[in-house]
């Protein structure tokens, strides 16, 4: 008789986020916002409100990302699973996962599907996702890691055969520099020779078509922006005025990043009541709350290979808006 597997069995899902510390908010919001030069790591945008709104951002007409990296999935994810015979995909970043889904069924496709492992530090987006992704693919293991990825990947299982490491949606342009590549590293040691990292990047190009994207017309990006405050309030029992603060988005011709700011509309003094700490702004005050770096090809073959990974495959679409690469360890 064929062994009878539930749904239950193919997944598990594991949370390594500190009850009551979710995103270690508090650590980043003494450091950032007591610095001369205020700033707040990019992860805090992502509660559930946030997370609903980076997916009305990426419906917008001026946030070209999300869609031309589909396109080129859509077109290119058949390849993809050739080329690497992957039978698991480990994903950093997950979200909704609407794109990933192009290419597990690329994977399912060509018969090699067997496992995927889903990170983001929204733990319901993991959940649902998870459960899912079960249904849509019988006979497909999800293992589900609620977490930091730049805190829990030794969390992640060991393989279990071919392995793509996929980062999706430019996040990485989302790390300065410096961490960007030390990412890359951390990273790096999740692949033994025969595994790939699929990495997607935005890529520089006109300055004005980057500031719309980031700054689009229904305000889906400025709401985004506030609704980090709209977290600490929430969470560190703080009373930011998020409607008091204007939205910022500028392209640095020199770092080749996009910055969004957060502009204080007039001197006000800030309570964060679980820390005690009474933070002041002056008028016209800014704190950064992303860069979004863009890249050259040349730049992206420096840092991988700055982490130890070739580029294998570059794959982007006709006006060279976004790249998704194929890269392994050399
Ligand atoms: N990959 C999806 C979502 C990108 S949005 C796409 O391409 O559309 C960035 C995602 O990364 C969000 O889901 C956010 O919750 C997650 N994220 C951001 N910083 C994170 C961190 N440090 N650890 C884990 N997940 C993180
Ligand atoms: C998740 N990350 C790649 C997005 C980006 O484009 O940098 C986040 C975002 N910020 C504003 N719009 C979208």
């Amino acid at each position: 008789m064929e062994p009878v597997t539930t749904l239950e069995d193919r997944v598990v899902v594991r949370n390594y986020l500190g009850a009551g510390d979710e995103r270690a908010l508090a650590d980043d919001v003494l450091d950032g916002l007591t610095r001369p030069f205020k700033e707040l790591p990019p992860k805090h945008f992502y509660d559930a409100a946030g997370a609903d709104l980076f997916d009305r951002i990426c419906e917008q007409p001026e946030y070209y990302p999300t869609r031309t990296e589909r396109a080129i999935l859509v077109e290119r994810s058949a390849e993809i699973a050739a080329l690497t015979g992957a039978s698991e995909l480990v994903e950093l970043g997950s979200g909704t996962a609407v794109k990933t889904r192009i290419l597990l069924q690329a994977m399912a496709d060509a018969g090699t599907l067997e496992r995927y492992v889903p990170i983001d530090v929204t733990e319901g987006m993991v959940r649902d996702v998870a459960e899912q992704l079960v249904e849509e693919h019988p006979g497909l293991a999800v293992h589900g890691i609620v977490g930091d990825f730049e805190r829990h990947l030794q969390h992640v299982p060991e393989p279990d055969g071919p392995r793509i490491v996929a980062f999706l949606g430019g996040t990485l342009g989302n790390f300065t520099p410096g961490s960007r590549r030390r990412f890359l590293r951390q990273l790096a040691k999740l692949l033994r020779p025969q595994d790939f990292l699929l990495l997607g990047t935005d890529l520089v190009k006109d300055p004005a078509i980057i500031e719309a994207a980031y700054d689009d017309a229904a305000g889906v990006t400025a709401a985004f922006n506030r609704n980090v405050l709209k977290v600490v309030n929430a969470e560190l029992d703080a009373d930011f005025d998020p409607e008091a603060f204007e939205h910022v988005a500028f392209y640095d011709h020199e770092r080749e990043w996009l910055e969004m700011r957060l502009r204080a509309s007039r001197k006000m003094s800030v309570h964060i009541g679980a820390l005690g700490l009474d933070i002041d702004f002056a008028p016209r005050e800014e704190l950064r709350t992303e860069i979004s770096a863009k890249f050259t090809p040349e730049r992206l073959r420096d840092d991988l290979a700055a982490a130890g990974l070739e580029l294998a495959e570059l794959l982007t679409d006709t006006d060279r808006m976004f790249a998704l690469s194929l890269s392994r360890p050399r």
